[in-house]
């Protein structure tokens, strides 16, 4: 049975596509999707991808994706990466890797981008590859999956 995977986006990334393209591009959304759902049939991943902009719903959504037992979680927190205890206290039950994306460089930016909360419980971080890093998240689970910490 394929594994399956869960990317999860933070608040406002439904906007992707419709402004400040300069510094997220121009792609949708529904491109990020596309974009998963081809990388993961590639690495033979069953892919659930979600968005949402309510802290407690992504909560929910990552306790869903332990008690599934998905072999791994790729979330961009977005807004919440500088602020959310909640959602790391969340990501820490996972026993599965997490591999934290950003769209944009965080550390090009503004210095409150830089601090993240989602970092300690995250494997692996990609940032500054546009929506590319969403991709190479993907196919960097393969080499986290099974291997030990
Ligand atoms: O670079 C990223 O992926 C971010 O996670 C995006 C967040 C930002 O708060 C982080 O510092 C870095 C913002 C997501 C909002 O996305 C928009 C996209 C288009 C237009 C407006 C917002």
């Amino acid at each position: 049975m394929a594994k399956t995977i869960y990317v999860l986006n933070g608040p406002n990334l439904n906007l992707l596509g419709t402004r400040q393209p300069h510094i997220y591009g121009r792609a949708t959304l529904a491109d990020v999707e596309k974009l998963c759902r081809s990388a993961s049939k590639r690495h033979g991943f069953t892919l659930v991808f979600r968005q949402s902009n309510h802290e407690g719903q992504i909560v929910d959504w990552i306790n869903e994706a332990r008690a599934e037992k998905a072999a791994g979680l790729i979330i961009n927190p977005a807004g919440y990466t500088t602020t959310s205890v909640a959602i790391l206290d969340a990501l820490l039950t996972m026993e599965s890797p997490v591999v934290e994306v950003h769209i944009s460089n965080i550390h090009r930016r503004e210095e409150f981008r830089r601090h993240s909360y989602v970092s300690r419980a995250a494997r692996a971080v990609i940032c500054g590859f546009g929506i590319e890093g969403y991709a190479l998240a993907i196919s960097g689970l393969t080499t986290l999956i099974g291997a030990k910490e």
